[in-house]
């Protein structure tokens, strides 16, 4: 799909989505709204894909909500926005296969919460990670307050975000919002290898890997066991387990067809 402001290739399984709204990927309606369908077309064509990569084009991965349009919102539409934009940050967030995060420049407000919408995040030395919001007398709304505390604790949390203050690429891996920090320029390059050591492995074990680990996170423990040994079960019927343990006799590299 092309279009101004999102567009992405399909390039050996590895889908990479751009964020194109220049000149800070400012997340306004459109460019929320493009995400969506983008997401919603990959996952029409995930048996083409493996990994998702999203960046920003620009100089920055994306600096947030657009600023501009706040000065119309009242409360009743300020909520459906919020909502429509929850709907668009879970698509990212359950897409089937693994969406790795490559950040370079700023990542604040939405744009740290879609980051965290992804399952990895790797980060160049330029990126600038923060929620700034309350300078403008709000908080975070796009799932922040929810999502950041399954990266860091209550307290680094609300540090970052009482004062709005950036933090640096090797602060965000301290703090654990980010899983890695990469030489300046190479957040693309990093995330391709991570792609390709995923793509390595059983196609159907990794996205079912991926849906428990996102769902049992809001379950209790029993819940989560029943879930995760549900899910476990269902890979039985594949073809692809059989074909990973007979590999694995056979000392041989496994095949894998995704059935
Ligand atoms: N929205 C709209 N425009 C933006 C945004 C933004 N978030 N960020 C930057 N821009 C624009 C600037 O207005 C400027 O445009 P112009 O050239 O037309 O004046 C251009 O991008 C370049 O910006 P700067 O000149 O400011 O560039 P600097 O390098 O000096 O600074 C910064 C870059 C640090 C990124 C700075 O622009 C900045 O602080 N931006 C705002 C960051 C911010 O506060 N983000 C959080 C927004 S709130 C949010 O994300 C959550 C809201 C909850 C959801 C609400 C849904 C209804």
């Amino acid at each position: 799909m092309e279009s101004q402001l999102v567009h992405y290739e399909i390039k050996d399984k590895v889908a990479i989505v751009s964020l194109d709204n220049p000149p800070m990927n400012a997340l306004d309606v459109p460019t929320k709204e493009c995400i969506r369908d983008v997401f919603t077309e990959l996952d029409a064509k995930r048996n083409e894909i493996r990994v998702v990569i999203l960046q920003g084009a620009n100089k920055a991965f994306a600096a947030g909500a657009d600023i501009k349009a706040f000065l119309d919102l009242q409360p009743d539409t300020a909520k459906r926005r919020l909502m429509r934009s929850h709907g668009m940050y879970s698509v990212v967030e359950n897409c089937e296969w693994p969406v790795i995060a490559a950040i370079h420049g700023y990542c604040l407000g939405g744009g740290l919460e879609l980051a965290l919408c992804c399952d990895i995040r790797y980060a160049d030395e330029t990126a600038q990670f923060g929620f700034p919001e309350v300078g403008l007398s709000i908080f975070p709304g796009n799932g922040g307050t929810r999502r950041a505390l399954y990266a860091t604790n209550l307290g680094r949390m609300k540090e970052l975000v009482y004062t709005g203050e950036m933090v640096k690429a090797d602060e965000a891996l301290r703090l654990g919002l980010i899983e890695k920090v990469v030489p300046a320029g190479t957040a693309l390059e990093k995330a391709l290898e991570l792609a390709a050591k995923i793509m390595k492995k059983g196609p159907l074990g990794v996205a079912a890997a991926k849906k428990v680990l996102n769902r049992t996170r809001d379950l209790t423990l029993e819940q989560g066991l029943e879930l995760e040994s549900d899910v476990w079960a269902s890979l039985a019927a594949t073809e692809d387990m059989k074909e990973g343990a007979r590999a694995f006799i056979e000392k041989r590299k496994p095949e894998y067809k995704c059935k």
